[in-house]
C-alpha cells in the first residue's frame, strides 16, 4: 500500500482476498494499518475502473470511458505527433521509483528521450546528495544495521509513524536489547515518546545541533582516530571549520541546554562504532538540509560506524554470491544523447543525472530552453500532492501537449490530465523481478493474488502494447508474464518457480560483510577517500564547509508551516480508502498552547490557515509539545477529486499553502526548500458560537 513495498502474504477465498500478513520470513507476519486495509483497497470503486480520456477542459473533471485499444491508441498518435514536431527528448516520464522501474525506464529511453524523472527532491535528494559529496556513495548505497546498534540519533525522522515495518521493529528490537535512542524534532511523536533522550530543536537549526556535536566530539577526542587518518581527506579543514560551534554555541541556537548535548557526546563515544546518526531520509526542507545532512553523515565517519555491526553496511548484490545479476530491459536500450531538459549533468554538474529533478521541468516547459518538453507521463506519482503550488504547475502543464495518468487512484494530476490509464492494483497484477540489495540480497517479484474484476491492466502489459505501437516492441521480448520473467531470469540460473517457497529468492544464507581493514577502494569518490571538500562541489562554485546561517524567524504574527507523516496513511493516496478514511478523516493544525490562547482557540476549534492567498480551514490541535514558532499538519489531505466522496475537502494541503516555493531549491543539494513556508492563522468564522456558561 505504499512505496516500501513490505512483502506480504495473501490469502484468498475464489477471486476475494480474505487477508493480508506481511511475509513470515520476512516480516514475522507484521504489517500497518494501511497494508492491512488493501483488503478495502480491492472494494472501493471510487478509483478509476476503465480508461479515461478528457473530454470538457483540464481538470473539468468530464471523462469518456474508452477501450484499452482507443486508449493506447490515443496516447502512441500524440507522442508521435510531439516526436515528429519537437523530437523524442520532449517526451519525460516520471515513476515514484523503486524496484520496479526497469521497464518505464527502458520505456522512455527506448524513445530516445533522456528525460526520467521522479519525486525525489521533495524527499530523499538533499541526503543523497550529501552522501555523494563525502563518499562518492548514494543514500541507497548504505544500510543501517539499526538492530544491532547501541545508540540510533533521529533527526527529524519519525521512524516509528514515518513507517517500514521492518526498520520499524529493528527499533523496538534494538530497545528491547538496551540500545538508546536520540530523537530530534520540533514537536514530540511518537518516536519522540519511545527516546530515551529528545531533543526539542527550534525549526530548521539542525545543522547548529550536529556543527556544535562534531566540535565537541573533536575537542573531546572521541572519534575513531584509526578509522579517520585510513580514509578520511582533509580532516583538518574540518577541525579548522568547526572550531566556533562550540555545544554552548550550538544549545543557544537551537535552544537546548549545553550539558544535554555534552553529556550525549560523551554517551555516543563510548558507544562507537556501534552507533547510527540516520541522515535523515528526506531530513527536513531547510534551506541547509544538504549540509544538515552533511554533518550527519559526518558524525558517522567520526563513529567509525561503515561495515560493523550495529553500524552503517554496504549492500551487497548478486556479485558478491558469486552469481550473475537479473537482466534488464534499460541496460540493453542506446543512450538517448540528448541532454536532459531540467540541466542536470550539463547546466548543474555536482547533481547525480540518474532521475534528475522533477521541478525543474517546469522552468523548460514555460521557457522552452533547451528545447521544448510537451508531453508527460507520470506513472505511479502525483505531481500536484507531491510538489508545491499546483497553481503554479497548471501554468506550465498547460504547455504541454499530452498529459497520461497510469493510477490505481484518481490523483490529483490525474484529474487534470488528458489520459488515464487505470493500472490494476498490487493485488490484481504480476511485478517484474527486482534485486533487493543487503547483507542478504534476494530477488523479489510481485504475483497477483486475484484476477481484476475492472476493466485495469498491469504495467508490464501496458508498457509493452504501448511500446508495440510506438515501434519499440523489441526492447520488450515477452507477450506473457512467464515470458517476460524467464528473459529477466536468464544469466542468473533461477526459474520463476524458485519463488514459490518463500516469495522471494534469497542469494546468500549467511550476511556478507566486506572485510573492514579492507575498505579501500570502496569509496567512489576522485581520490577514493572520504571527502571533507568535494572537488565536485567547488567546481561548481558551492562550499563543502558552509558556515551556519540562522533561519528566519517568522514574520509578525506568522508561523512556519512544517509537516510530515500519519502511521494511516501515505501521502495523498489512501485518504479516500474506506478504512483508513474511518481510522483518519481528515488532517489537524498542531499548535502550541501558548500561541492558541492568544489566539483565542481551544481544541478542536475552526481554523483559518492563510498561505500566499490560498487559504485552508482546519481543524486546531492544541499542544504543548511543539515549538511555538511553528504549526504542523500530517501532508496529503485537502483533496479535490470529487469523485472521492469521502476525501473530497477533507482536511487540508499543506502543498496548496507552498505558494511560489515550486522553484525555491536548495543549490547544493536540489532538494526543495518545502519547510520554508511561513502562513497565517487565525480562529475561523466557521466556529459556532461559544456558549458562555454562567
Ligand atoms: N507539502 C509536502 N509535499 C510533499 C511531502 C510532504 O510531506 N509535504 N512529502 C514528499 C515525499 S517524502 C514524497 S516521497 C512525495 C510523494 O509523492 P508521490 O510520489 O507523488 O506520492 P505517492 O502518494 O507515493 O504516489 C503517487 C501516486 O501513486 C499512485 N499509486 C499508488 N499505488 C499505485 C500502483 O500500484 N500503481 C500505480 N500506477 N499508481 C499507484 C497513487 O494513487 C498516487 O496518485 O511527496 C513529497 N511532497
Ligand atoms: N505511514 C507512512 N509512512 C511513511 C510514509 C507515509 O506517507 N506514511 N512515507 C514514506 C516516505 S516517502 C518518507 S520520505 C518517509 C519520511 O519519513 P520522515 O523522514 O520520518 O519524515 P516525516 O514523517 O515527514 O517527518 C518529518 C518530521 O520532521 C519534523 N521537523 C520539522 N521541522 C524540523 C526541524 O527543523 N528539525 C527537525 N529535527 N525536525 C523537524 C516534523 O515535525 C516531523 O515530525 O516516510 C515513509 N513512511
Ligand atoms: S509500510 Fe505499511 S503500507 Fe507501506 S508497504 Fe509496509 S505494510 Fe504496506
Ligand atoms: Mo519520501
Amino acid at each position: 500500500m505504499c512505496t516500501v513495498r513490505c512483502p506480504i502474504r495473501v490469502e484468498t477465498e475464489g477471486n476475494e482476498v480474505t487477508w493480508i500478513e506481511g511475509n513470515s520470513h520476512l516480516l514475522g507476519g507484521a504489517l500497518c494499518a494501511k497494508g492491512a486495509a488493501g483488503t478495502a483497497l480491492l472494494k472501493d470503486e471510487e478509483r478509476p475502473l476503465r480508461p479515461l480520456i478528457r473530454k470538457g477542459g483540464r481538470g473539468a473533471g468530464r471523462w469518456e470511458e474508452v477501450s484499452w485499444y482507443a486508449a493506447l491508441d490515443y496516447v502512441a498518435d500524440k507522442l508521435k505527433k510531439i516526436i515528429a514536431s519537437h523530437g523524442p527528448e520532449s517526451i519525460m516520464l516520471s515513476c515514484r521509483g523503486g524496484p520496479f522501474v526497469d521497464l518505464v525506464k527502458a520505456f522512455i529511453h527506448g524513445l530516445g528521450s533522456p528525460n526520467f524523472t521522479n519525486h525525489d527532491s521533495t524527499c530523499g535528494r538533499n541526503v543523497h546528495h550529501a552522501s555523494l559529496s563525502l563518499y562518492g556513495l548514494g543514500r541507497k548505497d548504505f544500510i543501517y544495521d539499526i538492530k544491532n546498534c547501541k545508540h540510533l540519533v533521529l533527526f527529524g525522522r519519525n521512524i516509528l509513524a514515518s513507517l517500514r515495518i521492518a526498520e520499524a521493529n529493528q527499533v523496538l528490537d534494538m530497545l528491547d536489547a538496551g540500545g538508546k535512542l536520540t530523537y530530534v524534532d520540533v514537536r514530540q511523536t511518537m518516536t519522540g515518546i519511545k527516546a530515551n533522550r529528545f531533543f526539542q530543536v527550534r525549526p530548521g537549526t539542525d545543522y547548529a545541533l550536529a556543527l556544535g556535536m562534531i566540535h565537541e566530539i573533536i575537542k573531546e577526542k572521541g572519534y575513531d582516530r584509526e578509522f579517520v587518518d585510513r580514509h578520511v581527506a582533509d580532516f583538518d579543514r574540518l577541525e579548522e571549520f568547526v572550531v566556533p560551534y562550540s555545544a554552548e554555541w550550538a544549545a543557544k541556537e537551537c535552544g537546548l541546554r549545553s550539558e544535554r548535548i555534552k553529556e550525549f557526546v560523551a554517551e555516543v563515544c563510548a558507544a562507537r562504532p556501534k552507533v547510527v546518526f540516520h541522515p535523515g531520509w528526506m531530513l527536513s526542507r531547510y534551506r541547509d538540509s544538504f549540509y544538515a545532512s552533511r554533518a550527519l553523515h559526518i558524525l558517522n565517519v567520526l563513529m567509525g560506524n561503515i561495515e560493523v555491526e550495529g553500524g552503517q553496511i554496504l549492500p551487497k548484490g548478486p556479485g558478491d554470491c558469486g552469481i550473475k545479476g537479473l537482466r534488464s530491459f534499460d541496460a540493453q536500450i542506446p543512450k538517448p544523447t540528448a541532454k536532459r531538459a531540467d540541466g542536470v549533468g550539463w547546466k548543474y554538474t555536482h547533481f547525480d543525472k540518474g532521475p534528475g529533478l522533477f521541478h525543474l521541468f517546469y522552468e523548460t516547459m514555460v521557457t522552452e530552453d533547451p528545447y521544448p518538453v510537451k508531453g508527460l507521463i507520470c506513472v505511479r506519482h502525483d505531481p500536484f500532492t507531491c510538489f508545491p503550488d499546483p497553481a503554479a504547475q497548471k501554468e506550465a502543464l498547460d504547455k504541454c501537449d499530452l498529459l497520461v495518468s497510469v493510477d490505481t487512484h484518481y490523483s490529483e494530476f490525474g484529474w487534470y490530465a488528458d489520459v488515464i490509464l487505470p493500472e490494476s492494483t498490487y493485488l490484481e497484477r504480476d511485478s517484474i523481478i527486482a534485486t533487493q540489495k543487503g547483507v542478504k540480497p534476494r530477488f523479489i517479484v510481485r504475483r497477483k493474488a486475484v484476477e481484476t474484476e475492472h476493466d485495469t491492466k498491469g504495467l508490464c502489459e501496458i508498457i509493452k502494447q504501448l511500446a508495440d505501437r510506438m515501434g519499440i516492441g523489441h526492447y520488450f521480448p515477452y507477450n506473457t508474464m512467464e515470458e517476460l520473467w524467464a528473459w529477466q531470469l536468464e544469466p542468473t540460473g533461477h526459474r520463476i518457480e524458485d519463488f514459490d517457497a518463500k516469495g522471494f529468492v534469497p542469494l546468500t544464507d549467511t550476511p556478507i560483510m566486506y572485510d573492514r581493514d579492507k575498505l579501500e577502494g570502496k569509496f567512489k569518490t576522485p581520490s577514493g577517500k572520504i571527502e571533507i571538500i568535494s572537488d565536485t562541489l567547488s567546481k561548481a562554485g558551492l562550499d563543502s564547509l558552509k558556515p551556519y546561517q540562522s533561519p528566519e524567524e517568522p514574520p509578525k504574527g506568522q508561523f512556519r508551516l512544517v509537516f510530515g507523516r500519519s502511521p494511516i496513511h501515505a501521502h495523498g493516496h489512501t485518504i479516500n480508502n474506506p478504512l483508513l478514511h474511518e481510522l483518519m478523516p481528515e488532517n489537524t493544525l498542531w499548535i502550541n498552547k501558548r500561541q492558541a490562547a492568544r489566539l483565542g482557540v481551544e481544541e478542536g476549534d475552526w481554523m483559518d490557515v492563510i498561505g500566499c492567498g490560498c487559504t485552508g480551514v482546519i481543524k486546531a490541535h492544541v499542544t504543548e509539545f511543539i515549538h511555538p514558532e511553528v504549526v504542523y499538519m500530517v501532508h496529503g489531505f485537502g483533496r479535490q477529486v470529487p469523485l472521492q466522496t469521502r476525501a473530497y475537502h477533507a482536511g487540508v494541503g499543506d502543498q496548496k499553502l507552498m505558494r511560489g516555493l515550486l522553484q525555491e531549491m536548495d543549490p547544493a543539494g536540489g532538494g526543495l526548500c518545502l519547510c520554508e513556508c511561513f502562513v497565517s492563522v487565525r480562529r475561523s468564522s466557521k466556529n459556532p458560537k461559544r456558549r458562555v456558561e454562567l
